[in-house]
Formats: structure tokens, C-alpha cells, sequence
């Protein structure tokens, strides 16, 4: 069956791409069930919305399915609107986190004839069969529909797919693969790069994670992940990868094995991560940067104890700290996270929080906390009814850096002004603390990755922070 799978709009101007390893885990498994499959990449051909809809109508589908992560659903409300009125009688589906943890928003408000829940491979699969054969789809596994009085039914819960290494590899050649090997890595830097997924799940319970394949962690044999990444050298001369795992660094045996078959098979090729504080030690991090890793990215989320403890991170701020040191004195550089605004903050835990940045001598995003569906804290949220209307709260996501829900006692400009003036100091104390190598350094990267505008954004934004300093 002729199926067009659908890549909603990431909703910024100016971002790196990252590519959509879900829509194309589902794309590999459709192709290779024998279904025709048709990919309209609006994030990755930066097509407008009438683009998407011409394209997707012109490749005269059977079956449009809607990817993209929970940040996209206004998209997938305004490309289903549109697409349903070029091709009334297309069944309509999508899948991912956002539709897996608020399926009826999504079938109430795109009129959706189904979605699919969780893990998509063998669902897309058995879906598409059944729709072309016209038998019962309602009777596949893992799937969520309205009935005619709008109440949410589903079918039997889908089992995870026990061995990852039978999926076939991404189907990346449906996209335009091309704009993602070259596009500015999420490091802000322009080497070829394509990553590459290791495992699924995670062991740990953060209040502000939802994690779509659970805590029980599955993970790809190393030859499987090394055999691949070879094929992506081969195919696109890429440079550079990564693992964008819920988290790469569960488990050490895996990690170790996996970085020496990649020190044999892939010499020259450098990587990163993204890391857990308390799952690394010097030995592990040597045989990473032996192995190409270049760069770990942990998420810190706060310098205060207080709020590690209230997001469940188990861990304390001095681990946190030890973790980035022993990162770099191996010699990779590590990265931090922050987020600001969870149930409990105060003055005194952002402060902490901004004086752990200077410790650590580190320049870090710091985003407001969201309570994304399918979280402890959204639960939270839902039942101190700080989410009135949840359609409303999916339709104004947009880049994950504005302040949608006030989780904390703050008025909502006082902890917008709170955040400006943590993020400054950060900023700003992270450079001042090297002046003559770091703002020409700063300068001269964005200079390179944006040209004069970059330059003068950057120059006024330090200047404008140094002036407004308290
Ligand atoms: C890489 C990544 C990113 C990348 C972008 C990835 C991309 N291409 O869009 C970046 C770094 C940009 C990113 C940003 C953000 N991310 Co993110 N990200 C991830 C991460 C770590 C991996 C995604 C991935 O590739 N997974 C592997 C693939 C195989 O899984 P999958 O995408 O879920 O796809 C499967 C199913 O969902 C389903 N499926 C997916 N699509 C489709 C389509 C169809 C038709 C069907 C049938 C099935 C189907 O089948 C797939 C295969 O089994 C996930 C965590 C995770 N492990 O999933 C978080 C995650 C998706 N991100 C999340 C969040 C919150 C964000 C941010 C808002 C974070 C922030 N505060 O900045 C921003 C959003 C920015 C924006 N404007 O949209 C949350 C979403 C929470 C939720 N309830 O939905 C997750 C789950 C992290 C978490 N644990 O909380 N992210
Ligand atoms: S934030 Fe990271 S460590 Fe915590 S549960 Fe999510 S994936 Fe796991």
C-alpha cells in the first residue's frame, strides 16, 4: 500500500536538523513489509505548510502517518486539516511520544482515524496490512481510535520488540539526507554528521521525563551499532556521530565493548553522548575518549540538593560537580544542562544553582521546566489544575525556551526575570573568567556560523548583560 509519512515542522527560524529516527525506524519497517512508502520532510526541505500538503496529496497515498515530536502537534493539527480536505476519504494515523501519552487530543483535534502507541515498528506494519486487506485494524495491538460518541478505546498493549539488531536500519535515504549529514551539529559546530540509536529506555525516574520506551533498557548488539555506522561513513562520509539515547551510559560493560569495537573498525571517527553523572567513572571515560568521544552532554538540571532530590535525580550536586571535572581531565569536554521552575525553587536554589556553574566553569543553556505529558510533573500540574486546557498547552509549544506552565510560588515575571538574570550571570562570569580567549572565541565561532549578523547579535547580547550586571 502506497503510505506518505508525514515530518511536521520543527518551528523555528534558525536551528540545527536532527534527524527523525522514529518516522524512519517506521519507514525501514513499512519498505520492507513491501508497502511503498513516501516521505514529506517539511523540517528537512523547510517546506510552508501548503508545500507539505501539495506534496503529500501529489504522492497519492492510501495512508498519511504524522510524525515529530509532542512540540509539533500544532502542525500536525494544521497539515491533517489541510490534507483532509484535498483527500476526504485518506485514513489518517501518527505516532510518537505526544501521541502516545495525549492520544485524544490528538484524535479529537486532527481527526485522526487512529494512532499509534509507543514503540511503531511492528504496529505500523500490522496497521497498514490490515487497512490495505480491510480487515479489522481495530483488533492490531497497540493502537488508540475514537468511537463514534468520542470516548478513547484501545487495543491490547503492544509488547516491546525484544531484540532491536532484526529492525532494519533507518531508511535514510527517503529523507533528504543530505541537508541533515551537512547541517550544524547540535555541538553549533559544521563537520558531516548522521547519529546513530544504541539502545532504548532508562533505568532512572526523573519527575520531568517521560521516557516512551520505559525503564526497562534494551540495547543493540556493538557489532550491530559499529556494522552501521561503517555503512554511514561509507554512504555519506560522515565525520561525526552520536547516541541520542535516553541515555547512552546505563550500562559500562556495554559501553566499553561497544567503544572498543568501535576503536578497531572506526579509527578517526569522533562522537558524543548524552551522559548520567552518577553512571560514569575515569575508566569508563578514558575508554570513551580512546574510542572518538569527544563530548558527553550531562543533564545537571540544578546546583541545589534541594531540587535534585525534588526531581528524583538521585544524585547530589557535589557528584554532579566531580563528574564534569573528571570529564574534562580526561579530555572530553562536558556539557550541562540546567532547567529553572520546578515545583519548590526559590531564590537560594537558583542561586546555588548559577554559583555550581561558576564552580564548575561552565556556560549552560537554562530552560524553564515544562511538564510534558506522560511526567510525573504534568500528573502534578493536571492535578493542581495549572493545566486548564491541554490542546491550548500542546498548541503554544514551540522551541522548549519560553515559560508555559508556573510550576512555582514566583509570579510568572518574576521567574522570567529570575531566569534572565541566572542565565546572564552564567554567561557572563563564564567568560569574564578567561576574557581574552573565550569572547573571541565565542565571536569568532558564531562569526563562522551566521556571519556578521551572529557576530553583532552575540557582541550586543555580552554587552547588553555586562551593563544590566547586579
Ligand atoms: C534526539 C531527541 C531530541 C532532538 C530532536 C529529535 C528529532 N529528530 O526531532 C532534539 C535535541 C532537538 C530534541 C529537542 C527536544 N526534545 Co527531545 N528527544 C530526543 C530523544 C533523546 C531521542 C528521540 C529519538 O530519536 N528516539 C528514538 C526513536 C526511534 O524513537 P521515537 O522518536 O520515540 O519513535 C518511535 C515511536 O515514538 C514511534 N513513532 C514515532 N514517530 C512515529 C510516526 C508514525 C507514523 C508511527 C506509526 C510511529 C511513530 O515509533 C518510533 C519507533 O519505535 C527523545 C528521548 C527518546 N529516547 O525518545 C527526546 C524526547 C522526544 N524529547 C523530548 C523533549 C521534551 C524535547 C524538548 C522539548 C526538550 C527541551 N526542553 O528542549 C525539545 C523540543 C524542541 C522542539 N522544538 O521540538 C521529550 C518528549 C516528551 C513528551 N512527553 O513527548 C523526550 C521523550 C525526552 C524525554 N525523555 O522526556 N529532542
Ligand atoms: S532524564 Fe535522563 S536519566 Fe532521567 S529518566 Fe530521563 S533519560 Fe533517564
Amino acid at each position: 500500500m502506497r503510505v506518505t509519512l508525514v515530518y511536521p515542522s520543527y518551528g523555528e527560524e534558525q536551528h540545527s536538523l536532527y534527524f527523525p529516527f522514529g518516522l524512519a525506524y517506521v519507514a525501514s519497517s513499512l519498505l520492507k513489509a513491501g508497502h511503498d512508502v513516501t516521505v514529506v520532510d517539511m523540517e528537512g526541505d523547510r517546506l510552508s505548510a501548503e508545500e507539505a500538503v501539495l506534496r503529500t496529496v501529489q504522492s497519492s497515498p492510501g495512508i498519511v502517518a504524522f510524525g515529530g515530536m509532542v512540540t509539533r502537534f500544532r502542525y500536525v493539527r494544521e497539515l491533517s486539516a489541510l490534507i483532509r480536505k484535498e483527500l476526504p476519504g485518506v485514513f489518517m494515523t501518527a505516532g510518537n511520544s505526544g501521541v502516545t501519552t495525549v492520544p485524544e487530543i490528538y484524535l479529537k483535534s486532527c481527526g485522526l482515524d487512529c494512532v499509534v502507541l509507543g514503540e511503531g515498528e511492528v504496529t505500523s506494519v500490522e496497521l497498514v496490512d490490515a487497512v490495505e486487506k480491510g480487515t479489522d485494524w481495530q483488533q492490531v495491538p497497540g493502537i488508540a481510535w475514537l468511537d463514534k460518541e468520542g470516548a478513547l478505546l484501545k487495543s491490547s498493549h503492544r509488547e516491546p520488540i525484544p531484540d532491536l539488531d532484526s529492525l532494519p536500519w533507518p531508511a535514510w535515504d527517503l529523507f533528504p539526507i543530505e541537508n541533515y549529514v551537512s547541517s550544524i551539529d547540535h555541538r553549533q559546530k559544521k563537520v558531516r554528521h548522521l547519529e546513530t540509536l544504541a539502545s532504548r529506555g532508562c533505568p532512572f525516574n526523573c519527575v520531568y521525563c517521560y521516557r516512551i520506551y520505559g525503564r526497562n533498557v534494551r540495547r543493540r548488539s556493538p557489532e550491530a551499532i559499529v556494522a552501521e555506522l561503517a555503512e554511514l561513513v561509507s554512504r555519506y562520509d560522515i565525520q561525526y556521530t552520536g547516541f541520542p539515547d535516553d541515555l547512552f551510559t546505563s550500562d559500562r560493560e556495554f559501553v566499553i565493548k561497544t567503544c572498543a569495537l568501535m576503536k578497531e573498525k572506526l579509527p578517526g571517527i569522533k562522537w558524543s553522548c548524552l551522559g548520567r553523572v552518577n553512571t560514569v567513572d575515569r575508566e569508563m571515560l578514558e575508554t570513551m575518549k580512546d574510542a572518538g568521544c569527544d563530548w558527553i552532554s550531562y543533564g545537571i538540571e540544578s546546583g541545589s540538593d534541594f531540587m535534585l532530590e525534588k526531581m528524583r535525580r538521585g544524585v547530589t550536586a557535589q557528584q554532579c560537580l566531580d563528574a564534569l571535572k573528571l570529564t574534562e581531565s580526561v579530555g572530553i569536554h562536558a556539557e550541562g544542562s540546567f532547567i529553572i521552575g520546578m515545583f519548590g525553587e526559590t531564590r537560594d536554589t537558583v542561586k546555588q544553582t548559577v554559583d555550581f556553574c561558576r564552580k564548575a566553569d561552565i556556560t549552560a543553556p537554562m530552560l524553564f521546566v515544562t511538564p510534558y505529558p506522560g511526567t510525573a510533573i504534568y500528573n502534578m500540574a493536571m492535578d493542581k489544575g495549572l493545566i486548564q486546557d491541554v490542546e491550548e498547552f500542546l498548541l503554544k509549544m514551540n522551541a522548549a525556551d519560553e515559560l508555559l506552565v508556573n510550576l512555582t510560588d514566583f509570579t510568572r515575571s518574576e521567574l522570567i526575570e529570575l531566569r534572565n538574570w541566572a542565565q546572564g550571570t552564567i554567561g557572563r562570569s563564564y567568560l569574564l573568567k578567561k576574557p581574552f580567549a573565550r569572547i573571541p572565541a565565542l565571536l569568532w565561532k558564531h562569526f563562522k556560523l551566521h556571519g556578521f549578523r551572529g557576530l553583532f547579535h552575540d557582541a550586543r547580547a555580552f554587552l547588553t548583560s555586562v551593563l544590566a550586571r547586579n
